[in-house]
């Protein structure tokens, strides 16, 4: 329902408001409520962009050459407001998501710790130095900064990924254009926002709006010389030929299809727990979220199946914006239609349905796209279910006899993002790290909640990308090229051993 008060946002080219030079727009609706408009977007042209491309150059001649210590402190105040608004910043992230409102929260601490850790990268953006092969000579590797990066973040976090992309890329001193997934297009405008609150100069972030057609030209600018893009398998598959064919820098975030292996000597109850968050948190729409549960056959295993899905059918589902609601809806009705798609295939391939099944209909239910938090059981390694990503509340159980053939049935889909194994057994957990095939392995904890930090690394194995990785110090390979700098002091011509 378009109501009078409707927000129209206007795009921001480089710190300024602009009306686009479009005529067109597009609605964004709360999920969980068909009558909760967030605002009309502009669907941005190739003259707004064009725009904005040309602030980012002006912008990136004088950040490049800022002190990163000095960069670093717009991304300290940026963590200030964002603690202090931290409130608001998740209602919308809720509006715009359906996420409970306790994981919005957490998702804009991670924004604020994605910040903190950054702006402590900007005393430090290490290179190397190492030693000569002649005297009197050193050489050091220094990182320096790219220039214009298109960030294009997906809608399931709209607020945290933009930061881990927008954050490595300022630290570095390049300049930004981001362009927000039309399904959630609002977190990244109020990041920029106070981003520019904090100091940013002018020019250096632009967000502008628009759907996948609109990401295709951003990919293809000539002047935009780095591509960090979070979506599907697909599209980052012709985002990576569009940028091989113009040798342009692309970090790819993808699809997954995470597991958690049951072991027979795990903790049942910490078990139960960690798959109820990891395949129903977020209504089952992380990278990282959990969509097999690949358990042991025990003496136990067919209970537990049964504790789970009455478990699941006890998780309250609503509008998140009340508390009382632990699982939020699925983005869109299309979306809703894949997902039962993938279970009603399931059924047909010989799956059972312990729990879920079926989109939720009647009362405050009509009024958003909620699908019930799903059990399959009986799912073989091979089948659909098993196999392919289906980004939404819907669990695989799939029975395995022992170690061996767990590790082989989580390794079997072309995804790695995140793997789990739940065991008391510190060998089995140390084997199974070193064999499962993922950028993310967890020990007794859920595939979901990877952190930002030194050691972190956020990035998959196999076609879950192409081996960048986000949220920790890595990223800074994203946006930073190397230069090699030979200093010769002996005032003579030394020619090198091997030349
Ligand atoms: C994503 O779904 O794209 O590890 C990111 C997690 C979150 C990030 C998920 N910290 O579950």
């Amino acid at each position: 329902m378009v109501t009078a008060t409707m927000t129209t946002f206007k795009n921001n080219i480089g710190g300024t408001l602009k009306d686009s030079s479009s005529t067109e727009y597009f609605e964004k609706y709360n999920p969980a409520d068909k009558n909760d408009c967030l605002g009309k977007f502009p669907k941005s042209t190739d003259k707004d962009l064009d725009e904005a491309v040309a602030e980012a150059k002006k912008a990136f001649e004088v950040w490049k050459n800022t002190p990163a210590p000095k960069r670093a402190e717009v991304l300290y105040k940026a963590a200030e407001i964002t603690i202090a608004e931290k409130e608001s910043l998740a209602q919308i992230l809720t509006r715009e998501t359906g996420k409970p409102l306790v994981e919005a929260r957490g998702e804009i601490q991670e924004v604020i710790d994605t910040y903190m850790f950054f702006a402590g990268e900007g005393r430090r953006i290490y290179g190397m130095t190492g030693q000569s092969e002649l005297a009197n000579k050193s050489i050091i590797t220094i990182r320096q900064p790219i220039g214009i990066c298109g960030l294009i973040p997906a809608w399931n976090f709209p607020a945290a990924v933009p930061s881990w992309k927008a954050a490595p890329a300022l630290i570095t001193g390049n300049v930004c254009i981001i362009k927000p997934s039309k399904d959630a297009p609002v977190s990244a405008y109020k990041l920029v926002e106070i981003l520019y609150r904090a100091g940013l100069p002018k020019g250096c972030a632009s967000v502008l709006f628009g759907s996948g057609e609109f990401g295709d030209k951003i990919v293809r600018h000539p002047d935009i010389k780095v591509i960090s893009i979070t979506g599907s398998t697909e599209v980052g598959s012709k985002v990576y030929e569009i940028c091989g064919k113009m040798l342009k820098k692309c970090a790819l975030e993808l699809g997954g299809k995470n597991a958690i292996v049951a072991l027979e000597d795990a903790n049942q109850d910490l078990l139960l727990e960690g798959v109820l968050w990891a395949s129903f948190g977020t209504a089952g729409q992380r990278c990282t979220s959990c969509s097999r549960l690949i358990i042991q056959k025990s003496s136990w295993s067919d209970a537990f199946i049964e504790r789970l899905a009455n478990a699941a059918k006890k998780l309250t589902v609503g509008n998140c914006l009340d508390e009382k609601n632990q699982v939020g809806p699925v983005i869109t009705e299309s979306q809703r239609k894949n997902i039962h798609g993938f279970v009603e295939r399931a059924i047909k391939e010989g799956g059972k349905v312990v729990c879920g099944g079926n989109a939720l209909s009647g009362g405050d239910y009509d009024k958003g796209t909620f699908y019930a938090p799903t059990v399959v059981s009986g799912i073989k390694p091979n089948m659909e279910l098993a196999t392919q990503e289906v980004f939404g509340p819907v669990l695989a159980v799939i029975e395995v006899k022992d170690f061996e053939e767990a590790i082989n049935v989580a390794n079997n889909t072309e995804y790695g993002l995140s793997l789990s194994i739940y065991t008391k057994d510190v060998n089995l957990a140390m084997q199974a790290s070193n064999r499962l095939e993922s950028g993310i392995v967890y020990i007794n904890a859920p595939t979901i909640g990877a952190e930002c930090g030194g050691a972190s690394a956020f990035g998959g194995w196999k076609h879950t990308g192409n081996g960048s990785r986000e949220g920790g110090v890595l990223a800074l390979d994203t946006y930073t090229q190397y230069k090699t700098i030979y200093i010769d002091y002996s005032n003579k011509l030394q020619r090198a051993q091997i030349d």
